[in-house]
């Protein structure tokens, strides 16, 4: 057994979280896809509370929820010489970026799927889901500055953990768009 593994799926944007942290970080890694029509015992047995990918195992140890695995990521492998941590190390900075990473699982995403679900609605419905979208947008950027400094990233110079958090919905985004 590989010492790293990840059960995953191609499409995950949650996968696509851990394994953009992986890559930072320059960890080799198995990936082990699943049918999530047809759980597999390993992912059941690695995932029993929630049953979901992405699940990290580490030594036969599991890891689930991909902001807890990204942050476990960062803190078990050294970053390489030229990139920082996706967490800073001062405690206030740690708190706010953690806040942000919470703020993209959940009002961004949110905002994400309500576009998607207002595809079948009325008008009013629509424009609605447009408007939160570009809020929670505009929110999102103004932390832009406020927590990363002089950029481009919202880790500062190099990826962090709200980047990590955030960038694997950006594909989606034509997609949407194009099915909407
Ligand atoms: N909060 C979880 C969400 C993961 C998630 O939604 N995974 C989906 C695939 S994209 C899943 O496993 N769905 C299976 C199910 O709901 O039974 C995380 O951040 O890891």
């Amino acid at each position: 057994m590989a010492e790293v593994q990840l059960l995953s799926l191609w499409s995950s944007p949650y996968v696509m979280r851990v394994e953009v942290a992986l890559a930072l970080k320059g960890v080799q890694y198995e990936k082990v896809p699943q049918d999530l029509s047809n759980k597999s015992e390993l992912l059941l047995k690695a995932n029993p509370v929630h049953k979901m990918i992405p699940v990290f195992l580490h030594n036969g140890k599991s890891v689930c929820e991909s902001s807890i695995i990204v942050q476990y990521v960062d803190e078990t492998w050294p970053a390489p010489k030229d990139i920082a941590d996706l967490l800073p190390s001062d405690a206030y900075e740690k708190a706010m970026a953690r806040f942000w990473a919470e703020y993209v699982d959940k009002k961004v995403i949110d905002a994400f799927t309500g576009i998607m679900k207002s595809y079948k609605k009325g008008e009013d419905e629509k424009k609605a889901a447009e408007k939160n979208m570009l809020s929670v947008m505009a929110t999102l950027e103004s932390a832009l500055e406020e927590i990363g400094g002089a950029g481009p990233f919202f880790g500062g110079g190099s990826m962090g953990l709200v980047d990590v958090m955030l960038v694997p919905l950006v594909p989606g985004v034509p997609a949407v768009e194009e099915a909407t």
